[in-house]
């Protein structure tokens, strides 16, 4: 495989798949994945149909490929219901995309490249069919834990890695502080803690439970809460530069960090130093997999597609 997606370039060796190539494989079976956990929903309600819009409306999907491999990482291949596992916090994923972009969030008019659901289904189905999307995700962590097999205690600490990284220790607790941290200019420190919150949480939670489920011991463990930790820095990162250097046409989604008034990694250290950051945290990231004894070039590769990525 081979890094660096957006830019063409190798950057981490092996075999001749890109990670481009690579992603776009996985696709299909986590879409499966989403389509089977939208079946679920009682059809014909327009909180349904805000729901579907913000789940099946695209992505990159990283949240379950990070699960999927991780998992694969520890047993060498990912049954369906591992892919069931990493839609549970896709699910996650999606709700506070739609509950983000409303009105009294973000204002978001664009996501995606598409109008926003919101703008699609209207302000009160977004925000039901979000709401509904949190007790979703749960139990579809909860049957796909079931269905690979986990033990009680696994598929228990499963819910509970999955809650603490939604929930106020994690997504929820990050965007509390960055709407505090609006019109404010915040130090190294708080941004880090945002973000480990806001971002990173929900990107080293599928990591962590793709190798519980599968079976991984402490080490794998630690390996993955710290690789999980500086890839979800290093991805806030290269959002900051993307959000900088990039129209919100090339990104597919408004408004900027400028118009809101929030302070980023390039607003703090400028966009040179914040390059080098986000090269220093994916190097940060590799070498806590080669620490714990984690041979997986898809997680290696994902490592620098997150940085190096154009959207
Ligand atoms: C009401 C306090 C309160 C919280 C509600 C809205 C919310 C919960 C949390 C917001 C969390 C949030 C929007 C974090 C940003 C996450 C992020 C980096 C999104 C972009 O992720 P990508 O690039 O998106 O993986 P795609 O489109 O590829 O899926």
């Amino acid at each position: 495989m081979t890094g660096g997606a957006a830019s063409g370039e190798p950057s981490s060796g092996g075999s001749s798949v890109s990670i481009g190539e690579f992603l776009a494989g996985e696709l299909p079976r986590i879409d499966a994945a989403l389509d089977r956990a939208m079946d679920r929903l009682p059809a014909g309600t327009p909180a349904a149909a805000a729901i579907r819009h913000g789940v099946l409306s695209g992505g990159k999907r990283l949240r379950p490929i990070l699960l999927v491999e991780a998992f694969r990482s520890v047993r060498g291949e990912a049954p369906e219901a591992a892919y069931d596992l990493g839609a549970a916090v896709e699910l996650i994923h999606a709700y506070s995309l739609m509950h983000d972009d409303l009105p009294c969030m973000d204002d978001a008019l664009l996501r995606r490249g598409e109008p926003t659901t919101h703008r699609e289904h209207g302000e009160d189905d977004t925000m039901l069919g979000g709401a509904a999307l949190i007790p979703l995700a749960g139990l579809q962590s909860w049957n796909a834990s079931g269905d690979l097999g986990c033990a009680d205690v696994i598929r228990r600490q499963l819910l509970v890695d999955l809650c603490r990284a939604a929930g106020s220790e994690g997504m929820v607790g990050g965007q509390v502080l960055d709407l505090l941290g609006e019109d404010e200019v915040l130090t190294a420190e708080e941004l880090d803690g945002l973000h480990s919150r806001k971002t990173g949480a929900l990107l080293t939670a599928p990591l962590v439970m793709g190798a519980r489920a599968a079976g991984a011991g402490p080490d794998v463990l630690e390996a993955m809460t710290l690789y999980g930790r500086s890839i979800g820095l290093a991805f806030q990162v290269a959002d900051d530069i993307l959000d900088a250097t990039s129209s919100a046409e090339e990104l597919g989604k408004n408004p900027s960090d400028e118009d809101l008034n929030k302070s980023t990694y390039v607003s703090l250290h400028g966009l040179a130093a914040a390059r080098d950051q986000a090269g220093a945290l994916v190097e940060e990231g590799l070498e806590a997999l080669r620490r714990g004894g984690v041979d997986s070039e898809p997680l290696r590769a994902l490592a620098h597609f997150i940085v190096e990525r154009d959207h």
